[in-house]
């Protein structure tokens, strides 16, 4: 992609309604536009990355034997009369008429609508158990939307819903989305603590929030710093196998949110193990048992005829959220420094001098090169000061930044920096290729 024609609206200035540093450098480096309180449009940048973000969680949900669909965004008011919600929702659910004055809402969640779906195509144990989720857009009407699209109005979320025959079903189910919430966080740079939550409005007995370590984060979390520590990554897992090992390894130590705080507990762990810090909820587990699937009737025929009440669970991830949570995590002084698994642009390549043709031609030379390495690459071809270009550069936080100018035409080398470290080197373009293909 040549920036001469990339939709990239940098603001020079921080925008003075940003009050943290993923609302402002979203907004410096052009990801996102406030269209409402709390409500914004993706811009081309940001589009990129939360596809990218959104294809890691579709990965690891499909790993573990989830199947997608996909929910509308309006639901009529009618299931959440039938589960008791309607009321008890309160302002938060946005209430709409349509021409034939049917009360219907924007989906805040979609426990009511996947019960619904399953209640009319389930009927025997036999189709059990079942994992259903989609990506989709949801409204609610917070009282504070603040942060950008770390609590907005508007937001992109992950839900999926489990249907089991008896609670140990339902537990095996709660236990693979553990260990995929895990993997999930992890491989977009992320270190998720999972912590011992309250249920809130969603219900249920059993619940984990994963909560990312950040001081501008909204949850309190007490928790073992071992916790932090761990890597996910390199351990095998069986999702047909049983993961009860894996995930009271990882519950075995103390980790609860202010709500669910133990204090006796969490002055038993040694001092220097003790982490009491801010953190970013950025997935949310449930296991509810038969709240919903009870009063909307979703029961299946069992194997003497008898009728059972499914058992069932939920596992939320704030995808869009997301976004914000990892610049909290990753950004320096100049800009943000994404993870690799989820940047815009593997290479930002930068040409000092566009209006020179032999450096013009150079460029464009290793643009199409990284291209055929398969790697994507935004090309700032514009007519900008060499100062400006790099300062650009870091702040849209791509990981590997390729620079060309007369003097490289000369010698035949490029400039290789890699945004994480700062570390430069000159390089043939033959061998920064190489280099950022790893
Ligand atoms: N139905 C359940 C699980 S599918 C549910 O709605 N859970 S939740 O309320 O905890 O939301 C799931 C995730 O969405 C949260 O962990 C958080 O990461 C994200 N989220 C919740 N509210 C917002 C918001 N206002 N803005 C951005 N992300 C949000």
């Amino acid at each position: 992609m040549r920036l001469s024609r990339y939709f990239l609206p940098i603001l020079k200035e921080n925008p003075s309604e940003a009050q943290i540093v993923s609302h402002r450098l979203m907004l410096r480096a052009g990801m996102v536009r406030q269209s409402a309180a709390g409500i914004y449009s993706w811009l081309p940048l940001g589009l990129r990355v939360l596809r990218r973000i959104e294809n890691i969680v579709r990965a690891e949900q499909d790993a573990a034997g989830c199947q997608e669909l996909l929910m509308p965004t309006m639901q009529p008011a009618e299931i959440w009369r039938e589960s008791g919600r309607y009321e008890d929702y309160g302002k938060e659910m946005l209430r709409i008429r349509d021409r034939h004055e049917r009360e219907m809402v924007f989906g805040p969640t979609n426990e009511e609508l996947i019960t619904d779906i399953f209640r009319n195509s389930i009927k025997s144990y036999r189709d059990l158990p079942k994992n259903l989720y989609h990506i989709q857009w949801k409204f609610r009407d917070e009282v504070r939307p603040r942060f950008g699209v770390m609590r907005g109005r508007e937001f992109l979320m992950k839900d999926a819903y489990s249907f089991d025959l008896d609670r140990a079903g339902a537990v095996r189910a709660y236990n693979r989305m553990f260990v995929a919430y895990l993997r999930t966080f992890a491989r977009l740079g992320l270190k998720a603590v999972p912590v011992m939550a309250d249920t809130g409005p969603i219900g249920g007995d059993l619940s984990h929030e994963f909560i990312i370590l950040a001081e501008t984060g909204e949850s309190l979390i007490y928790c073992h710093k071992d916790l932090v520590d761990r890597d996910i990554l390199s351990q095998a897992v069986d999702y047909d196998g049983d993961l009860e090992p894996l995930v009271r390894d990882w519950t075995g130590l103390y980790a609860a949110t202010d709500e669910k705080h133990d204090s006796g507990r969490f002055a038993a762990i040694p001092d220097d193990k003790r982490i009491e810090a801010r953190g970013i909820e950025v997935g949310h587990i449930f296991y509810f048992g038969t709240k919903y699937s009870d009063p909307l009737r979703a029961v299946v025929a069992g194997p003497d005829g008898e009728e059972i009440v499914v058992q069932m669970g939920s596992y939320g991830i704030g995808v869009s959220r997301l976004v914000g949570a990892i610049i909290e995590a990753s950004h320096d002084e100049n800009g943000i420094i994404w993870p690799e698994s989820v940047a815009p642009f593997r290479v930002g390549l930068i040409d000092l001098r566009p209006d020179d043709a032999a450096c013009a031609a150079f460029a464009d030379d290793i643009h199409a090169k990284l291209k055929a390495a398969g790697l994507s690459v935004l090309h700032d071809d514009t007519e900008e000061r060499g100062g400006a270009k790099f300062a650009t550069m870091d702040l849209i936080g791509l990981p590997w930044i390729v620079t060309v100018g007369p003097r490289g035409v000369k010698s035949g080398m490029v400039e290789l920096k890699r945004r994480a470290t700062g570390e430069r080197q000159e390089l043939s373009p033959e061998a920064a290729i190489a280099r950022i293909a790893g």
